[in-house]
């Protein structure tokens, strides 16, 4: 007998709804949160203009029609404390709260071969045993602080975008670093520019961003949606990405099967329209370098249009595959740099090379600052999972099991973890998709796999050897028909010194 059925490790949206569906069918839980609240990357992600970069009408849970009828989402992008906002009114509707232990930290989960059980232990003192864990733990959770030289020498503030703090940020008359230009920094830089007193930019890579065009949501776009809701998200859930249904569909050409008016004609109608869909108008944009090219050279003459320092719109203008890093979503971003308050630093070509007390030293020249932001991301994907000492069978460590990288099977189970599942783990959708929908995909499926072991009395599962080599042999294949591996991203781990290089 064990001190509950099922450990849930996380309380953002894949952990939330997979403690609702347990309670659901009958198992008892417990989950712990590190925060101290709900809302996972909406909890922590509090920098300024913090939005998802899904809509919100459909970043939100489907599997209760009340809640999706109450919920009024008020923009096209939902901002971080809306979305927050949710997670809490998702919490207290469905009395979530009274399982979560928030604050708390799982520092080890451990299989015992002579039980077939686990064993949880907490930074709190929590030890205590369960049949099943799910790792709930989010795949951008890990902050990726870099280790620059001095950087504990700094005498101002540093903040990381991924753990904002609570109270906010004060940029009023403030000299600001901002150290990275991902998605993070590209929604912060803006607003960050238009209170501090100046803003100097740290680039190592250029990113594209198309625009948000956010806007204040319709009445009469929101009773749409309302009055077909579930035609809508199965509408979705069939969409490549799981999002976008309603976006005028694209060419079933490639880019480079039709002429250049059309193309222009193509792009140009979905640079307008904004959002993630704008590479969706041609079949092979992800598949092939010189169709790829053809739309990244579209965006970079958008970026030299809006620019007015040639220079600076040759810097921000990026050079790799376009989508081999997660597009960006932005709102004024490239404008940002034609303020006068704003200089862009090419840190590819002078490195950082230090931060002293006052500021930042590349081997060119030095900036002092007040304030030094870390847009610098994540230890995407593993990072969460593998900072928790897992053990399964015979004692062996997850991080043992992962050092050339994570396998899994379906991104869901790893062989040697029984009872041991990961919502949206390494090796599933997870990210290239609307994540919303692939959490809950794997919760359902994770409660349909217990309430059949329960009713067949079994009592562990765990994919096979063969099962998990052929489904890490399946996503390697098919990820190298696609232009995603060709650069440095975090879907590859890339971006943390010293992590194995797998398309994850
Ligand atoms: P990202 O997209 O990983 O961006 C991190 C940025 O920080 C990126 O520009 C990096 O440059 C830069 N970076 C990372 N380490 C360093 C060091 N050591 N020195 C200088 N610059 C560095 O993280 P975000 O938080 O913006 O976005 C993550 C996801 O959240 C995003 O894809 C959306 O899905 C939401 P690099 O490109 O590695 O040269």
């Amino acid at each position: 007998m064990t001190d509950v059925d099922v450990v849930v490790v996380g309380a953002g949206f894949a952990g939330m709804y997979m403690l609702h569906k347990l309670r659901k069918l009958g198992f008892t839980a417990q989950a712990f949160e590190v925060g101290d609240g709900v809302g996972g990357t909406w909890y922590w992600n509090r920098y300024p203009g913090a939005r998802c970069d899904v809509e919100s009408m459909e970043y939100s849970y489907n599997f209760d029609e009340d809640l999706q009828q109450e919920w009024e989402w008020t923009e096209r992008y939902a901002t971080q404390p809306e979305i927050e906002a949710y997670a809490n009114h998702v919490a207290d509707r469905f009395d979530l709260r009274t399982d979560i232990t928030f604050s708390t930290r799982v520092t080890s989960a451990t299989f015992d071969d002579d039980t077939s059980t686990w064993r949880v232990t907490t930074d709190r003192g929590d030890d205590l045993t369960a049949t099943f864990v799910v790792m709930a733990t989010g795949c951008l959770s890990s902050a990726n602080l870099p280790e620059i030289a001095g950087r504990e020498s700094f005498e101002g503030p540093t903040h990381h975008t991924g753990r904002w703090p609570q109270e906010g940020v004060d940029f009023t008359g403030k000299r600001v670093a901002v150290i990275g230009t991902g998605s993070s920094a590209i929604q912060a830089i803006p607003i960050i520019a238009e209170q501090c007193h100046d803003l100097t930019v740290f680039q190592r890579t250029a990113n594209y961003a198309v625009p948000a065009r956010n806007a204040p949501l319709d009445a009469d776009y929101i009773s749409d949606i309302k009055s077909t809701y579930p035609e809508f998200r199965e509408a979705n859930k069939l969409m490549i990405a799981a999002f976008g249904s309603r976006i005028p569909a694209g060419t079933d050409k490639g880019v480079l099967e039709v002429s250049e008016e059309e193309r222009l004609a193509v792009l140009e109608e979905r640079w307008r329209h904004g959002g993630l869909g704008f590479l969706g108008g041609f079949v092979d944009a992800m598949l092939f370098p010189e169709a790829n090219e053809k739309v990244a050279e579209f965006v970079r003459d958008k970026i030299r249009g809006v620019v007015n320092d040639p220079e600076v719109a040759e810097l921000l203008a990026p050079q790799q595959v376009i989508g081999c890093k997660r597009l960006c979503v932005d709102t004024g971003y490239y404008e940002t740099f034609n303020r006068e308050n704003v200089q862009l630093v090419d840190i590819n070509k002078a490195p950082i090379q230090r931060i002293t007390p006052t500021g930042i030293q590349t081997v060119d020249r030095s900036y002092d600052v007040d304030m030094i932001v870390f847009a610098t991301g994540f230890d995407a994907m593993t990072g969460a999972l593998l900072s928790i000492d897992i053990k399964g069978r015979g004692g062996e460590a997850l991080r043992e099991a992962w050092a050339a990288g994570p396998r899994t099977y379906l991104g869901l189970g790893v062989v040697g973890f029984p009872n041991l599942f990961t919502i949206s783990g390494p090796g599933s959708p997870s990210v290239l998709t609307n994540m919303i929908v692939s959490i809950q995909q794997h919760v359902d499926w994770i409660g349909d796999c217990l309430t059949y072991l329960r009713d067949n009395d079994v009592a562990t599962i765990e994919p096979t050897q063969p099962a998990q080599d052929e489904w890490v042999e399946y996503v390697n294949a098919i990820a190298s028909f696609t232009l995603f591996p060709s650069c440095n991203s975090w879907y590859l781990g890339a971006n943390v010194p010293g992590k194995t290089r797998v398309f994850m």
